[in-house]
């Protein structure tokens, strides 16, 4: 028998970080494209130390109160970790880690490129030259869209991220708005002349684009409700490379098919039975962006969050404090109950 630590892998991970944790580990990684079941895991786990778990996996009280002994380490592949009751995990004396911060300028990066996506039509732009395989050559009038210099941008959350974004949307020309639990530091705000409102309902009702970049949280789920998006100027915009359970998703596609709002560009959104095809529809009148959760889908982010994995497996199991422990009492703390 090895000294190795035992761990297992939910989901094909990038070959440079699989292979570095053959050679540190002993790895057990799920091969199949498929996510695993309760049952699966609860039967790989048997006799392991670690479990390394992504978002697509459900880390409920039930699965946490069955894990063997053994595993005394949940390590999150991935930022969100809002797949896990953390509260089950904290009582059963687990020790939860995740991989922040190395995905934080790519998320922001597309959440940039969603929000140029929609008012400079660039879907739009692409899908007319392959529909006629030819170029009907430039006019003065032709494919306008809106410019982003100007609008004002209200950013849901103020975190890693949301900060990320504040700054490329300030060089955008974009002003900048923001809601968050607590107001930041003068030396983050002043640099972005970032405006906070302690009001989220008084924040919707200023800006022309909404962003969210908070955790899905008990507090957070549907922060942005119908009440809110009929709050939101008319011909407003909605961004979300988040979580989709942070809006109403059927009242945000009712207020953009009505015309109450511009359009949405969304990198998540409700998939429990299939891509609602009204979402699909204004996908293809150009209404709506949508992409399948690839904000940090990026080859070197991915290679660091299962650098980020290694670093906090291998800390804690030599008896450290892992960098990346949660701990209660921080955002992400209120998962879902
Ligand atoms: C990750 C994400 O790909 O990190 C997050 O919170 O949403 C994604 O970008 C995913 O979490 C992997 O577990």
């Amino acid at each position: 028998t090895s000294s190795k630590p035992k761990i297992l892998v939910t989901r094909r991970l990038p070959e440079t970080i699989e292979a570095r944790m053959a050679t540190l580990f002993e790895t057990d990684v799920n091969e199949s494209d498929q996510t695993l079941t309760a049952e699966d895991i609860l039967s790989g786990i048997q006799g392991k130390d670690v479990l390394v778990s992504t978002i697509t996996d459900r880390i409920d009280a039930d699965l946490i109160r069955r894990l063997p002994p053994s595993v005394r380490l949940i390590a999150q592949f991935g930022n969100g970790v809002d797949n896990i009751d953390l509260e089950a995990a904290w009582a059963a004396g687990l020790t939860v880690t995740n991989t922040p911060s190395v995905l934080t300028e790519d998320t922001a990066d597309m959440a940039m490129a969603l929000m140029l996506a929609l008012p400079r039509r660039l879907v739009e732009g692409t899908q007319l030259l392959l529909r006629d395989r030819a170029w009907a050559g430039w006019s003065p009038t032709s494919m306008l869209g809106h410019r982003l210099r100007g609008k004002a941008l209200g950013i849901v959350g103020m975190g890693r991220i949301g900060t990320a974004v504040a700054q490329r949307a300030r060089a955008f020309g974009l002003t900048i708005h923001y809601y968050s639990r607590n107001r930041r530091p003068p030396a983050v705000e002043e640099p972005l002349g970032a405006t906070y409102w302690p009001d989220l309902d008084a924040m919707i009702e200023a800006v022309d684009l909404v962003s969210l970049h908070t955790p899905l949280t008990r507090d957070t789920a549907n922060i942005l409700s119908a009440a809110r998006l009929d709050r939101l100027k008319p011909g407003a915009y909605v961004v979300n490379v988040s979580r989709p359970e942070l809006v109403d998703e059927i009242a945000l596609i009712e207020r953009i098919e009505s015309g109450r709002l511009a359009g949405a560009a969304l990198d998540v959104f409700d998939n429990r039975h299939g891509i609602n095809p009204r979402l699909l529809v204004l996908a293809e009148v150009n209404r709506v962006v949508l992409t399948g959760h690839m904000a940090s889908a990026t080859l070197e982010a991915r290679i660091e969050m299962g650098e980020t994995v290694i670093v906090n497996i291998r800390t804690f199991m030599d008896g450290h404090q892992p960098p990346h422990r949660l701990l209660p009492d921080t955002p992400v703390a209120r998962a879902r109950g």
